[in-house]
């Protein structure tokens, strides 16, 4: 009966540390933050410049009166933001280069890029 308990508190050890650590939240915390915000169904700023190789934290914020969804196929994220809400979307690292974006329900007008360098 001792053996499997000592087994089990073995294999929860490492996890227990990694919560009372809260690493997962702290890495977070950690990554560069970058600001994108939809406005008449445009984003601002169209060109968002993000460091190559390096993972990141982008916050996407609604400032209009009806949904909006972030949307890359370049990057493959899809998130829907609420009027007047905000969301954080995880990307990198990515390779230099240009990676389109858009607003899902108002392409004629939501077009962006991110150009990583
Ligand atoms: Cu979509």
């Amino acid at each position: 009966m001792s053996r499997p308990m000592s087994s089990l508190r073995r294999r929860l050890a490492p996890v227990l540390l990694m919560l009372a650590a809260g690493s997962a939240p702290v890495l977070a915390a950690d990554l560069p933050e970058f600001q994108l915000a939809i406005e008449h169904h445009r984003w601002q700023p169209e060109e968002l410049r993000v460091p190559a190789g390096v993972k990141f934290k982008l916050v996407v914020t609604n400032r209009d009166g009806t949904p909006e969804e972030f949307e890359s196929v370049d990057l493959k994220r899809e998130k829907i933001v609420m009027p007047g809400g905000q969301i954080s979307v995880y990307i990198g690292p990515l390779e230099a280069g240009s990676y389109r974006f858009f607003g899902d329900f108002h392409q004629d007008t939501a077009q962006g890029r991110l150009i990583a360098e």
